[in-house]
C-alpha cells in the first residue's frame, strides 16, 4: 500500500484506505452494541420487554449521517477516477492490442514488444484495441484496469510512473482457453535505458536474420501471437503444430464438408488470410484470427518459409 508506483496511484490507494476504515468502524461499533443489548436486556435483567414508539430525531439521524457519509467515500473514489481519464497532453503514446492470448505494445517508431516498456517520471497514455474479444488489461501496482473492448474506438489508460522496476500485467477478463497466458510486465526503468532502447527501432529482419531461411517468419509468428495457438515441435495447443504439415495431406472442412487437401504455398496462405474457409479437421472453426489487414504478402510468404523448414515433405 502507499507505494506512490504512479502519480495517481495514491489517491486509490487513500480511497481504499477511507472505504476500509468507515467499514471497519461500522463493523466493530455495530457487532460491539449488539453484544452490550444482548447482555443487557436478556431475560433475566429485563423480563417485561417495552414497547417503543418510533422517534423522528433518530429516523433523522440515521438516515442523515450514513447518507454524508456513502457521499463522501463516492467523493473520494471520485476524486481520484477523474485524473485517470484526463490524459496530459504531452503523454507518450502507445499503441496496445490485445488478442487470444498475447498482449502487443507498438511505439510511434514502429517497434513493437510484448513486454511493456515506459520510461520513469514521463506520462504515458495506452490506446488499446482488441482484435478479438474483450480483454482488459490490469496493472494491480499502479492500480489501474481498464476493458479492451472490440468494436470500441475508446479504450485507453494513462499513467506516469514514479518508481523504476518491474511490474506485472495481466488480462482480468477471462478471454478463453489460453487467458491465464496473457501475463506480462510492465518495464520502467531510467530515461537514458529507454532512449537507448527506442533508438535500436523495430525488431528489423536485417541481412542476417533473412540468410538463415524461416529466421523472418520465425519472428513474424512470434510477433503476430501465433505462438499463443501454434507451436512448433507437434504439440497441439489451441491449433495444429507447424512441425511437418508442410507437403502432407490434411483433412479440412469446407462449406461443412470434409475433404482432403495437400499443404503447400495455396493453402498455406489461404489458412492464414482466411482461416474459416478450410477449418482443419478435429479443431474449433472461428477460434483462428482472420489477418488479412495484418500482414502483408511478403510476411506471409516468410511465414510460409518457416513453416516448411520445421519438417514435412523433404523428410519423406
Ligand atoms: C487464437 C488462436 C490462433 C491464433 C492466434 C492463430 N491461429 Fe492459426 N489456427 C488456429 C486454429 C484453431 C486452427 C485450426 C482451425 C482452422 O483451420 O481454422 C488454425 C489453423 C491454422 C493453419 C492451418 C494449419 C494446418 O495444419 O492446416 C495455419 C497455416 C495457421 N493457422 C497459421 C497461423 C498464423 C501464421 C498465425 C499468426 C499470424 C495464426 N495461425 C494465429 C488458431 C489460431
Ligand atoms: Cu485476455
Amino acid at each position: 500500500m502507499f507505494s506512490g508506483n504512479t502519480s495517481l496511484s495514491g489517491g486509490v490507494d487513500t480511497a481504499f484506505a477511507v472505504i476500509i476504515g468507515i467499514s471497519l468502524f461500522f463493523l466493530i461499533g455495530i457487532t460491539a452494541v449488539i453484544i452490550y443489548f444482548i447482555i443487557k436486556y436478556n431475560k433475566k435483567k429485563n423480563p417485561v420487554a417495552s414497547e417503543i414508539e418510533g422517534s423522528n430525531k433518530l429516523e433523522i439521524i440515521w438516515t442523515v449521517i450514513p447518507l454524508i457519509l456513502v457521499l463522501f467515500m463516492f467523493w473520494i473514489g471520485w476524486h481520484s477516477y477523474i485524473p485517470e481519464r484526463q490524459v496530459p497532453a504531452d503523454a507518450m503514446k502507445i499503441k496496445v492490442t490485445a488478442q487470444m492470448w498475447s498482449w502487443h505494445f507498438e511505439y510511434e517508431n514502429g517497434k513493437v514488444e510484448d513486454t511493456l516498456y515506459v520510461p520513469v517520471n514521463r506520462p504515458v497514455v495506452l490506446n488499446m484495441v482488441s482484435l478479438d474479444v474483450i480483454h482488459s488489461l490490469y496493472i494491480p501496482a499502479f492500480r489501474l484496469k481498464e476493458d479492451v473492448v472490440p468494436g470500441k474506438t475508446e479504450n485507453y489508460m494513462w499513467f506516469k510512473p514514479m518508481v523504476r522496476g518491474s511490474f506485472d500485467l495481466f488480462c482480468a477478463e477471462y478471454c478463453g482457453l489460453r487467458h491465464s497466458y496473457m501475463g506480462t510486465t510492465v518495464e520502467v526503468v531510467d530515461q537514458a535505458t529507454f532512449d537507448k532502447w527506442y533508438a535500436s527501432g523495430p525488431a528489423k529482419i536485417d541481412s542476417t536474420v533473412a540468410a538463415v531461411p524461416g529466421a523472418a517468419g520465425k519472428l513474424i509468428v512470434e510477433q503476430k501471437g501465433c505462438i499463443a495457438c501454434h507451436s512448433s515441435d507437434g504439440t497441439k495447443i489451441v491449433g495444429p503444430s507447424y512441425k511437418g504439415i508442410f507437403g502432407h495431406k490434411t483433412t479440412v472442412e469446407t462449406n461443412g464438408k470434409d475433404r482432403e487437401v495437400m499443404v503447400d504455398e495455396v493453402y498455406l496462405k489461404k489458412s492464414i488470410l482466411e482461416p474459416n474457409a478450410d477449418v482443419v479437421k478435429g479443431f474449433p472453426k472461428g477460434s483462428m484470427p482472420d489477418y488479412k489487414t495484418q500482414l502483408t504478402d511478403e510476411q506471409v510468404g516468410q511465414i510460409i518459409e518457416y513453416i516448411k523448414t520445421l519438417g514435412g515433405a523433404a523428410e519423406k
